[in-house]
């Protein structure tokens, strides 16, 4: 697998997702700056439905900085063969076929042709108590909030069908994020890197989820708002990393 692959494996990581509609050319070259100077380990580029093409921001951050680019898609628009990679979701805490298995045969030639770092990766959505954005589009229902034994099952499942990462999302702007208990029962029952994402706010929130077993954090509305902050996360990231 992939370098970046690797390094989520060995250490702690946390990757900044990138909402193409909500960034003017301005405030992403701002952005970029503190990549470059801070660093995260990856640059999510996606969101559950996009108005702009993906492209265009793949290659400024491309151009603007060293960080890895990976695709983080809603759907199948959102490739752009000049990404480093992608994170191949399979929405596997709902039932609807489309993203299971539908969207990823449209995807296939494209990606096969993209010759980028594929990184299978079993996505489930978590109920934080508001609907999201996710759950509308991708026409599925989150795991219940409390129910850690379906989660557990769900995750497990996953890794026996040979997915190679697990993302654990509430929903970008969720107010409550995935619970501690549901993420240190997933990190016990799986060996898979763990990503936990939608609602992180404060180093705090991303410190306790690392202790529960993250590998990898994402962190999106909290960095679109206070763009500083990720000098935060990424001194947070350091420390548990040393
Ligand atoms: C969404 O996990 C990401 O997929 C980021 O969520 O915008 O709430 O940080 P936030």
């Amino acid at each position: 697998m992939s370098k970046f692959y690797d390094t989520i494996s060995q250490r702690k990581g946390f990757a900044v997702l990138v909402d193409p509609d909500k960034q003017s050319a301005q405030s992403l070259g701002e952005l970029t700056k503190l990549f470059a100077a801070h660093r995260p380990d990856a640059i999510l580029v996606g969101g559950s439905l996009l108005m702009e093409p993906i492209a265009d921001t793949v290659l400024f951050l491309k151009e603007h900085c060293e960080v890895p680019v990976y695709l983080f898609p809603g759907d199948v628009t959102q490739i752009s063969a000049e990404a480093d990679g992608i994170f191949l979701l399979s929405l596997i805490s709902g039932r609807n076929p489309d993203f299971l298995i539908g969207n990823h045969v449209i995807a296939a030639p494209h990606l096969r042709r993209a010759e980028f770092d594929i990184i299978p990766t079993g996505y489930m959505l978590i109920e934080n108590g508001h609907s999201t954005s996710v759950e509308y589009v991708s026409n599925t229902k989150p795991i219940p909030f409390g129910k850690t034994d379906i989660a557990v099952a769900t995750a497990v499942a996953g890794e026996m069908l040979g997915l190679k990462m697990i993302y654990l999302e509430a929903g970008s702007g969720a107010a409550k994020s995935v619970g501690i208990d549901m993420i240190r029962a997933i990190r016990e029952a799986v060996g898979l890197p763990l990503v936990v994402g939608g609602g992180i706010r404060t180093v705090q929130d991303a410190s306790r989820a690392y202790e529960a077993g993250a590998d990898m954090i994402v962190i999106g509305s909290a960095i679109e708002e206070f763009p500083g902050q990720i000098k935060e996360f990424a001194e947070l990231r350091d420390s548990m990393t040393r």
